[in-house]
């Protein structure tokens, strides 16, 4: 056993979540190259080609007890054996090293590593990735890859048990969670963190001033930078890869919040504005933040510079506060870049659309580029118990406009804290938002799984359809709603349209009509001959294809 904790009296037996053929049947993993990059081929039907996808769901099959391969362990061993104290990816980019984690990180976005090692060193990405933990399959944060997403899991004073955030995590990267963030604040904080660390291929982030909260008894006043430093430490060396920092929210920002509707919306930002307002004092995490950078490039810890003061409501979106504290997030990642300190910058929030690209824009101005990472942001307050769409349609514009990680927010967002199903929701809404913003931003290579699924549906391969989606098992089980049976999982027709209206099958007889000729220069037909065509086609139908349809119908849904 990897030196985990022994299970307390609230540890129950560990439930695993299915296996992954399950939730993706026809797929397969694949490790590529001496580094072994994961990815998951998808195969499909015929002669149809198979399909490569990226894939976070980590080694499988492992007894959680036992925690994950440390994958990673010889790869530090060796750099620290001749390091100057600083780890940080930054640190040997900007030297002109390639890491192992580079060119891991280049083979998983098809990209040369040279370029990977220059985005890193001029910080235009970050490669999260603590020393302290090896299990992590490296991955990387930046506008020119793939998006990435954040699902944030972990318990409170009123819920949840060590047993339930391990499943969370692990149905987080199953669904495409490419970090997961660990928000515990109840009992056991450092068991659980130490049960997702080690089963974690993913980077783990979490937000230290709740802990240090809990270790002065949840009495602001008496945080203090000592207590701070000492649980950052403390999960440095459990291997957290990075820290939500809220070194922006300065004691001028504070009156600035006074008069919104909502007020301080973020956690960590209300607890640092209440120990500003009641020592008077400047924010020590801003005072000491050098401090913090010294520990941070020992481990390669990155910083996730918190938005403290994100607007919490659509009313409050982009006010003087919340740009104030986004000024100093910027002051404070040079400071950090001094130190090779790799960073991202936290953003809202609550935002309407029309107020989305301004925000994209004042981060780049501000902050020279480091990786942005936001929480949706939810373009509307009106729906709450569907907060996953209202914030997925901004998060997809965000992303478009370059934001480089995306936060997810759950259907139970303001409601409660969110279970596994939520967990699910939450990441699939995600993975839509930031591959629609790969697609939007013409990032190479992301359109092939969708020129494949729409094929498979243009062609009637049902099966392929759903193994190609986010959510094979939902398609299918969709779909197997009206028309269960196995014959219909190669019909030329749904439930939804029938087979008379289907206009797929419409296209393909008038494909058939046209006949050799190269639909991409028209069809050759007049309009005349195109409808005489549908016409004959309809007839057609209704002689032959429609008795097909009865045959069919009566063979599909036996006794009607
Ligand atoms: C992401 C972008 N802005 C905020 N977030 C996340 O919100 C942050 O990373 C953390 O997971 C969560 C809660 O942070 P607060 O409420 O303490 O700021
Ligand atoms: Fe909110």
């Amino acid at each position: 056993r990897a030196g985990l904790p022994i299970a307390g009296p609230d540890v129950h037996p560990l439930r695993p979540v299915p296996p992954l053929h399950t939730s993706f049947p026809s797929s397969s993993k694949i490790e590529v190259g001496d580094l072994q990059v994961p990815f998951r081929t998808i195969q499909q039907t015929g002669d149809n080609p198979d399909v490569v996808v990226y894939d976070t769901t980590g080694p499988q099959g492992h007894d959680p007890r036992d925690g994950l391969p440390p994958r990673r362990k010889e790869w530090i061993a060796a750099r620290l054996a001749k390091s100057d104290g600083n780890n940080t990816q930054m640190h040997y980019a900007r030297q002109g090293v390639v890491t192992e984690e580079m060119r891991f990180v280049a083979i998983r976005e098809q990209v040369d590593p040279e370029f990977v090692r220059s985005e890193v060193a001029r910080g235009r990405a970050i490669i999260p990735a603590n020393i302290k933990h090896p299990e992590l399959e490296p991955m990387i944060i930046g506008r020119n890859f793939l998006v990435k997403i954040n699902a944030n899991i972990g318990n409170s004073a009123v819920s949840s048990k060590i047993e339930d955030e391990v499943e969370k995590l692990q149905w987080s990267t199953r669904w495409g969670a490419d970090t997961v963030m660990d928000l515990s604040t109840g009992k056991q904080i450092k068991e659980t963190r130490e049960w997702i660390l080690r089963n974690a291929p993913v980077p783990i982030g979490t937000v230290p001033i709740y802990q240090a909260l809990e270790k002065v008894k949840g009495k602001v006043e008496d945080l203090n930078i000592d207590v701070f430093m000492e649980t950052l430490e403390e999960q440095a060396e459990q291997g957290v890869d990075y820290f939500t920092i809220h070194a922006g929210v300065l004691l001028r920002y504070v009156p600035l919040t006074a008069r919104r509707v909502t007020g301080i919306v973020s956690r960590g930002g209300s607890i640092l504005a209440k120990w500003c307002l009641h020592h008077h004092k400047e924010n020590f995490l801003y005072t000491e933040f050098e401090r913090i950078c010294a520990l941070m490039k020992k481990y390669d810890i990155s910083f996730s510079l918190g938005d403290g003061l994100r607007p919490g409501c659509i009313a409050d979106a982009n006010d003087a506060a919340q740009f104030g504290e986004l000024r100093t997030l910027g002051e404070l990642t040079e400071v950090a870049w001094r130190h090779d300190v790799q960073v991202m910058i936290e953003g809202p929030g609550h935002v309407p659309m029309n107020k989305i690209k301004e925000n994209m824009d004042e981060q780049l101005r501000l902050c020279h580029e480091a990786p942005f990472y936001t929480l949706g942001p939810l373009t509307t307050d009106i729906a709450p118990g569907y907060d996953h769409i209202t914030s997925a349609i901004g998060a997809a514009m965000i992303g478009w406009y370059g934001t480089a990680m995306l936060c997810y927010v759950t259907p139970k967002e303001h409601l409660g804290l969110p279970d596994r199903d939520d967990v699910k929701a939450g990441v699939i809404a995600y993975k839509i938002a930031a591959h629609a913003a790969d697609l939007a931003k013409g990032h190479p290579g992301a359109q092939a799984r969708d020129d494949a699924l729409s094929k498979a549906r243009f062609e009637f391969r049902w099966r392929d359809q759903f193994n190609l989606s986010l959510d094979p098992e939902t398609a299918q089980s969709f779909h197997d709603e009206t028309l269960p049976a196995e014959p219909a999982k190669d019909a030329h027709f749904c439930s939804m349209c029938g087979p008379h209206f289907c206009s797929m099958k419409l296209t393909q007889d008038l494909r058939d009509l046209a006949d050799g000729t190269d639909m991409s220069q028209g069809t050759g037909l007049d309009e005349a001959e195109i409808a005489r065509g549908l016409r004959e086609k309809a007839e057609e139908f209704r002689a032959g294809g429609g008795e097909l349809y009865v045959r069919m119908r009566e063979d599909l849904l036996p006794g009607l």
